[in-house]
């Protein structure tokens, strides 16, 4: 097979994300113009309110003046969209092979199908013009598995509009060959999921992401090798992923010969759009953007070019640690009594959504228990001594409980285990609390053989086009990851405490209270998804050795921890 250099990268991006979870909830909002409220603005809308003038982020005072019937429906809660958006997540991976895939937000999926690009390729044989039918492999192992496609029949546009029938180098067929591809997991996700997505098929992350966006909804776009830098070049500076809302401005202020006061730009109106085309003609060396990027010249320089070295991370199923906090003004939590109830509802949340992410498709089996519960606090002090402290007590077993209201799980937890560990870092009599932090932390694998494909069996219609039995090793691998962590000791100590930077714990709005803060857990850029995710090991096990408890079936280093694991259910153990 002829080696080719360039990765094969697909983005997809869900159409109107949270609009369309709820209309699958309640279909007759599909046809009537809808948007979704967080606080006074709104967090999206479906494709028919946007036929009618609405926008994405308008205000909702705006959004009703320019649409008189429009519904719209809370969205505060992201409960719902974080278990759709799991459940879509983890149904893609099972197509991909050494789960390079990787989700940015909630409604956002990196692909990197190199490999699987590269096996078809060596497989098929590219005849212009041909109209028989191929088919694609996806699987190694099973040659039944897989879609039949026609080469030149090209799923969805190409950016610039193709004039010729058929492609000729190798990428432009690899690239093809992604094309089908992502339509093929466009279409499962729809019968599956009935969302609807948007795709780009590039050779990098940035240019994927930025391809999938110039046809919406529901459609794709491969973006042409050889015109990346042109298709960047139209772009506005601030929609270069990767280039941050200040740099944005700065660089606008530099290529349009003016100055924005750092403490002005985040108030500053975009009134001008700059394009990248027109900032590279004007800032010509990476020096030159170093004072304008906080000293990024260099990375934002290749992104500008349409360089993106960043690779799709094979992201673990499980976040490392889910957390959730709240901030409160000086006198509001001064004794218990304020104290329990807070405890309770930010246990509640963090119940809540642990559901969310760590429950496997179908809703009946955890995809990793949480070891510990950690509390974080902070006290108002004189000297403005902002330090956190923190303490983290076994996860009792009932925790994990799928037929217990949450409720009353929030409520055995408060009472049982957070209220002790409290007492065990505040030995004062008096205290004014500032910050309160409940996390679940220490992941451990859901029983060592997670196998989310059984989990979406109910989900998914058994066909002849698809039966992914494809690399079995591979699969493994981020069980083992998870499996690994059975094998550390118990927490001995209070975990190193996060760090936070004060002005995202101040909270933006300055209210001081009921502003919740949760931890971002699934990154917010191009590819810092690994920081509360941790690596993914690459060995393999076999599944040989039931546990004598639950009869799951662990590798031998595992099964002692395991049994650790089910100590845990009976006893509370207050570490520290
Ligand atoms: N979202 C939000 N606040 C933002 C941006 C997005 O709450 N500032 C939420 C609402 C969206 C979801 O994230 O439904 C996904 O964001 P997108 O930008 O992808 O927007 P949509 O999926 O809603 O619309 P599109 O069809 O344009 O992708
Ligand atoms: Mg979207
Ligand atoms: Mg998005």
């Amino acid at each position: 097979m002829e080696q080719s250099k360039e990765p094969i990268i697909l983005h997809f991006d869900f159409d109107c994300f949270y609009a369309s979870v709820v209309e699958n909830e309640n279909p007759a909002l599909k046809t009537v113009p809808l948007g979704i409220q967080q606080k006074n603005i709104l967090a999206t809308c479906n494709y028919v309110a946007r036929a009618q003038g609405v926008k994405k982020l308008q205000l909702i005072t705006a959004a009703k003046k320019q649409c008189k019937n429009l519904v719209i429906v809370n969205g505060e809660d992201l409960t719902r969209f974080r278990v759709v958006s799991k459940n879509i997540w983890l149904f893609v991976r099972e197509f991909v092979w050494h789960n390079l895939t990787e989700r940015l937000g909630l409604d956002e999926i990196f692909i990197d199908a190199t490999e699987m690009i590269d096996f078809n390729m060596s497989q098929l044989r590219f005849q212009p013009g041909s109209k028989d039918p191929s088919f694609f492999r996806l699987s190694r192992n099973d040659p039944s598995a897989g879609f039949p496609f026609v080469w030149d029949e090209l799923p969805g546009y190409t950016y610039p509009p193709a004039a010729s029938s058929g492609p000729h180098s190798l990428l432009h067929q690899r690239l093809f060959l992604a094309s089908h591809l992502a339509s093929f997991i466009r279409t499962q996700i729809l019968t599956n999921f009935n969302h609807t997505c948007s795709a780009g098929i590039s050779t990098t992350k940035l240019t994927a992401k930025l391809a999938g966006s110039v046809n919406k909804p529901d459609a794709q776009t491969l973006l042409l090798p050889g015109f990346e830098a042109a298709f960047l070049a139209g772009h506005e500076i601030g929609k270069v992923p990767g280039v941050g809302f200040k740099s944005a401005q700065k660089i606008r202020d530099k290529v349009l010969g003016r100055t924005t006061k750092d403490e002005e730009i985040e108030f500053t109106e975009i009134s001008e759009k700059v394009t990248v085309g027109t900032v590279i003609s004007v800032i010509t060396t990476p020096a030159q953007l170093e004072p304008l990027t906080g000293g990024n010249g260099q990375k934002i320089w290749r992104l500008l070019h349409g360089i993106d070295p960043s690779r799709v991370a094979a992201a673990p199923i499980v976040p490392t640690q889910i957390s959730i906090e709240d901030t409160f003004r000086p006198g509001r939590i001064t004794c218990l009594n304020q104290l329990t109830p807070v405890l309770h509802q930010l246990t509640l949340k963090l119940l809540q959504r642990m559901h969310a992410d760590l429950i496997g498709p179908g809703g009946e089996k955890w995809l990793a228990h949480p070891k510990n519960f950690r509390l974080s606090i902070r006290f108002h002090t004189r000297n403005r001594d902002f330090a956190r402290m923190s303490r983290s007590g076994r996860m009792p077993g009932y925790v994990f409980s799928l037929s217990t209201p949450l409720d009353v799980v929030a409520e055995r937890l408060v009472r049982e285990v957070v209220v002790g560990l409290f007492k065990g870092l505040c030995t004062e009599r008096k205290w004014e609390l500032q910050l309160v932090n409940v996390a679940a932390v220490n992941m451990a694998d859901g029983g060592g053989g997670v196998d989310i494909r059984d989990m979406f069996s109910t989900l998914r219609p058994r066909s002849e086009s698809w039966e992914n039995k494809e690399e079995p090793t591979e699969y493994l691998d981020g069980i083992v990851n998870n499996s690994q962590q059975y094998n550390s000791p118990p927490e001995k100590e209070p975990e190193p405490i996060k760090e936070v930077k004060e002005d995202e714990d101040e909270g933006g709005e300055q209210e001081g209270e009921g502003e919740e803060v949760v931890e971002l857990e699934w990154g917010d850029g191009l590819s810092d998804s690994s920081v509360e995710y941790g690596g993914i090991g690459s060995r393999g096990f076999s599944h040989n050795d039931p546990c004598p408890i639950c009869g799951e079936r662990f590798p031998v280093f595992a099964l002692e921890a395991h049994q650790r694991f089910h100590q845990s259910e009976t006893e509370i153990e207050i570490l520290g």
